[in-house]
């Protein structure tokens, strides 16, 4: 799987893609991470990126010139790539969307704004637009981490333990049940005796239930049918 990331930062992505998951993935040759700046295909000589917004208001917008050529060039070099756009407006990233975007081959092409927005035409240039929450960012540089990592787990070989493709949180329709370590007790607070016991079929039962009312406590709205929220 090949990743590919259109930024005016490229070097924001170095550290969360030197270390972890990721890192090794890279190093295994199960994927590729390949940033390209934007800043090249920028206009005139300052490679400008940017403009004021048409009808007035603050804020500036990413003109639409330098990120087609970008996007056009990465195409070239790679076709078949699925052009993702990193947007508040975007479609929200759920592990289903993680799981849909895992099977784009040959891999993703993510572009990450800067600015106060971008030129509403750039939204035709790409295949669809993912949010990764209802939060204000600078960019869509972490965003684009966050794709990068959680696609990455799904591809077979990443995770050394099958056994933790179990998938976690938000694969199944409830949030995890409570995990203990040692000590049994910890200032105060003990381990729940039932994990203690050893009986297997009570321990299932309980972190089903656990998982259960957690659910409903937090995140009701996993519950309330397949999506919501
Ligand atoms: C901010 C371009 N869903 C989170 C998210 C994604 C992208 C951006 N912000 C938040 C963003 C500024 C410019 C994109």
């Amino acid at each position: 799987m090949e990743f590919h990331v259109i930024t005016l930062f490229p070097e924001m992505l170095d550290a969360p893609l030197a270390s972890g998951v990721v890192a090794r993935a890279i190093k295994a040759g199960l994927v590729s991470v390949t940033t390209h700046a934007l800043r090249p295909f920028g206009l005139g000589s300052y490679r400008q990126v940017d403009d004021a917004p048409y009808g007035g208001g603050s804020g500036m917008v990413m003109r639409p010139e330098p990120i087609a050529a970008a996007i056009d060039q990465v195409i070239e070099q790679r076709p078949g790539l699925w052009r993702v756009l990193m947007t508040p407006q975007g479609e929200p990233l759920d592990q289903a969307r993680v799981r849909a975007l895992a099977a784009r081959q040959p891999g993703l092409l993510l572009l990450a704004g800067r600015y106060e927005g971008i030129d509403e035409r750039v939204r035709a240039l790409v295949d669809c637009e993912i949010s990764i929450g209802d939060y204000v960012l600078s960019g869509g540089e972490l965003p684009a981490l966050v794709v990068i990592e959680a696609v990455t787990r799904l591809i077979p070989g990443v995770l050394g333990n099958p056994d933790s493709i179990r998938e976690e949180s938000f694969s199944a329709d409830t949030l995890e049940y409570p995990q203990y370590t040692r000590p049994e007790e910890f200032r105060g607070m003990r381990v729940p005796e039932v994990l203690l016991s050893g009986d297997h079929e009570r321990i299932r039962a309980w972190r089903a239930d656990q998982a259960l009312a957690r659910t409903r406590q937090r995140r009701p709205d996993l519950l309330s049918g397949r999506k919501s929220g």
